[in-house]
């Protein structure tokens, strides 16, 4: 019989003959609230002196077992019983104790159940530890007891990846006793009754040494070297690797303390805050203005794509990996099988690497198609045009697409700039239209930009968001202006920059100020990497012109693909300084009458990120985006934009808005430009404090 062991009924307990089985229920994934912690350990410790009760089984009602401790509780004053002492409280029980998982058992959740004798797992389940994707380390035991159960070097990449694994591969490593076949609560309840008719004493996790005792110690100082060397800046990894080897070298009670004060450290400390921003972030991002939660999404079960180019070809590459059919179609014979040759070449590439097997290479081959025939796209349920960047070249293709597209097949153009609803009216269903705008490479960058028209219909929105979700992107709506949220803010990045070299500052130092600050590489490495022309055709077609960047396209230097840029690349990869531009931008400030002087690297952050933020600002003024994070989000994902920063907006509010718009008008007084022009909604926001 069930009874419920809190008025809330978070956590309920029922006896099957000497087991009882005690169920956690806090939708939506379980994670360990205080109202879930209090009745916890109130019905354990009933449990434990019970004398009818023989074993305990821990489970969850919903979809998962528990995903970690309550995140939103972190920050505010811990409220007793905390996740250690529900821990301790079960290593102390006498009785057989039995987690049960099914979903995914997470964090503090895996920690609960490494405090149990025992786990019996679905067979579907997963089990992590991904606190380092929240700038945290597991603080309840994870980093101590997972090394002792698995061994360090398995523990250590768990723990470090914070990529969870499947029930399978945690049977083997031991970190489960057994897989469910019949009914997950029923077999681990029937587990726990073998174990307690066997008797004790029954041995916790803590007692464990032989795996710990086995590890080769310098195959872990190098695996924790190559850990600390890829961290990019990020405290977290390292952390982990600290305390993993602290659970090797210390005695189990000294090695948790030692965990407890990195956790600390790690909680309070930016990087974590910023971290923990953009896990929420994604959430939110999947709130769409006007659209209600019973709205449904459309089914996809084929998705066309025109133009087997790079930026076609990374698309059908996206879709293939996340297990979703593509229809791939070009115009011409030749260019099609140029296009399938390439994506079978990164595929290769990928192989030799290690990082994908033969057969999946072949799996992920096997859902693309190739046509040259328009009508095959009546099949798809989604078509993408990812032609040239032409608005006319654009139109036709969607008129052609529109022809052949089933009713109610989602069409979306792939445009970086282009008008979405100017677009949306060469179809004949403006309501059915959208833009998706990946980034290069597109099977590999996260960020999905999908682009709001005038008349996209709200489940067009929620397909989009949710395949999106599928095939692993981060996706972010967004409303129509020129470059969306992304290449607008990017250009308002780079306005200064020419400035900052006529006035004295070179490539480099910029470059440098950049990755000082966390990006992976400056504006003018990107722009090298990117290929000058593409700007430059841009500009040419806008009006626009750029004083350096027109002049070096005028000599043919187009970045790193044509061997120099605004830097040198003599073996086609590594830049060097060029002396010759140097000689011009000398030359050309002197024209000016610019006097050149030394440049600080705070002067270049200036010039360059408030700008950044300030068209962020207008951004949200304007409502192309949402909300701040959905800004964050863009530039963490689709731009580089250091993690453990969180993004520009949270950036700016971390530093201080009322600091960015003193440092903006300062530049906007002193240059008059007008990306240094505070906006009224950065004003607004600064002085509400
Ligand atoms: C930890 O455990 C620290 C310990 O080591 C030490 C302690 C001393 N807390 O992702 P979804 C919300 S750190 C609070 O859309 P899915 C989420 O915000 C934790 N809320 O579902 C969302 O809310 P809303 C380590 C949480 O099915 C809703 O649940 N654990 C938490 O796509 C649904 O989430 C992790 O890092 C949480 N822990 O994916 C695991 N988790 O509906 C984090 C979720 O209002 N969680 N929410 O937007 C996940 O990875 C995914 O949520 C999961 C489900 C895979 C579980």
């Amino acid at each position: 019989m069930a009874e419920a062991a809190s008025s809330e009924n978070k956590v309920s307990v029922e006896h099957r003959g000497g087991v009882a089985i005690v169920a956690i229920d806090n939708p939506p994934v379980n994670a360990l609230s205080f109202s879930v912690r209090k009745p916890l350990h109130d019905a354990l410790v009933r449990l434990r002196d019970d004398a009818a009760t023989a074993a305990i089984v821990v489970t969850c009602a919903g979809r998962t077992f528990i995903a970690g401790a309550d995140i939103t509780e972190f920050g505010k004053p811990m409220q007793d019983p905390d996740l250690r002492a529900l821990i301790a409280l079960l290593e102390t029980i006498e009785k057989p104790t039995v987690a049960a998982i099914h979903g995914t058992a997470l964090g503090g959740g895996l920690e609960l159940a490494l405090g149990c004798h025992f786990r019996v797992a679905d067979k579907a389940a997963k089990l992590g530890l991904p606190e380092v994707k929240l700038g945290l380390l597991p603080g309840a035991g994870g980093t101590v007891r997972l090394p002792a159960l698995i061994g360090p070097l398995m523990a250590l990449d768990m723990i470090s990846s914070g990529t969870p694994i499947a029930a399978s591969e945690a049977l083997e490593a031991g970190l489960v006793d057994a897989l469910a076949t019949d009914g997950l609560v029923a077999d681990a309840a029937a587990f726990a009754a073998v174990k307690a008719a066997e008797g004790g004493p029954f041995s916790s996790v803590r007692l464990r040494r032989d795996k710990i005792e086995a590890v080769d110690g310098e195959q872990l100082e190098a695996r924790i070297k190559a850990i600390v060397g890829k961290a990019k800046g990020l405290r977290a990894p390292v952390a982990c690797t600290e305390a993993v080897r602290n659970a090797v070298l210390l005695p189990f009670d000294e090695a948790l303390a030692a965990e407890r004060t990195l956790f600390v450290e790690l909680v309070a400390s930016d990087q974590s805050k910023a971290q923990r921003h953009l896990f929420f972030a994604e959430r939110e991002a999947a709130k769409v203005e006007g659209v209600d939660k019973s709205v449904k999404p459309r089914p996809i079960h084929r998705v066309g794509i025109i133009g087997a180019g790079t930026m076609g070809g990374g698309i059908a590459m996206a879709f293939a990996n996340g297990g979703i059919p593509v229809t791939l179609v070009e115009a011409a014979e030749d260019a099609l099988q140029r296009g399938l040759e390439r994506i079978e070449k990164n595929y290769a590439i990928s192989v030799s690497r290690g990082s994908l097997s033969e057969a999946a290479k072949a799996e992920r081959m096997a859902r693309l198609s190739g046509t040259t025939d328009y009508a095959s796209l009546a099949e798809c349920d989604l078509i993408i045009e990812a032609v040239f960047e032409d608005m006319v070249v654009k139109k036709g293709v969607l008129a052609a697409i529109d022809k052949v597209a089933k009713p109610g097949a989602i069409i979306a153009t792939n445009t970086s700039y282009l008008d979405v609803n100017a677009l949306a009216a060469s179809v004949s269903r403006p309501q059915d239209f959208a833009g998706m705008h990946f980034f290069s490479p597109a099977n590999i960058m996260k960020l999905l930009e999908i682009v709001r028209g005038r008349e996209t219909a709200p489940d067009v929105l929620v397909t989009l968001l949710s395949l999106a979700r599928t095939v692993g992107k981060v996706p972010v709506v967004v409303g129509v202006c020129h470059g969306f949220v992304g290449n607008r803010m990017l250009t308002a990045r780079g306005a200064d920059v020419e400035a900052l070299l006529l006035e004295g500052a070179s490539p480099a130092d910029v470059d440098k100020a950049f990755t000082d600050f966390g990006w992976p590489m400056g504006p003018f490495q990107m722009w090298d990497l990117a290929g000058l022309d593409i700007s430059w055709r841009n500009r040419k077609a806008l009006g626009k012109t750029a004083l350096i960047a027109d002049w070096l396209c005028e000599q043919g230097r187009f970045g790193q693909k044509t061997g120099r840029g605004f830097y040198l690349y003599a073996d086609g990869r590594t830049a060097q300084s060029d002396p010759e531009l140097a000689s011009h931008i000398a030359d050309e400030a002197k024209r000016l009458g610019i006097a050149p002087r030394a440049i600080s690297a705070e002067e270049i952050i200036d010039r360059t990120l408030y700008p950044l933020i300030n068209e962020g600002s207008r951004i949200l003024e304007e409502g192309i985006a949402a909300r701040e994070s959905d800004v964050d989000l863009v530039w963490v994902n689709g731009y580089g934009f250091p993690i453990g920063k969180g993004g520009p907006m949270f950036w700016a509010r971390q530093k201080g808005l009322a600091t960015i718009v003193e440092r903006l008008a300062y530049w906007h007084q002193k240059t008059g430009k007008d990306v240094f022009h505070p906006s009224e909604w950065l004003k607004a926001k600064a002085s509400e404090g």
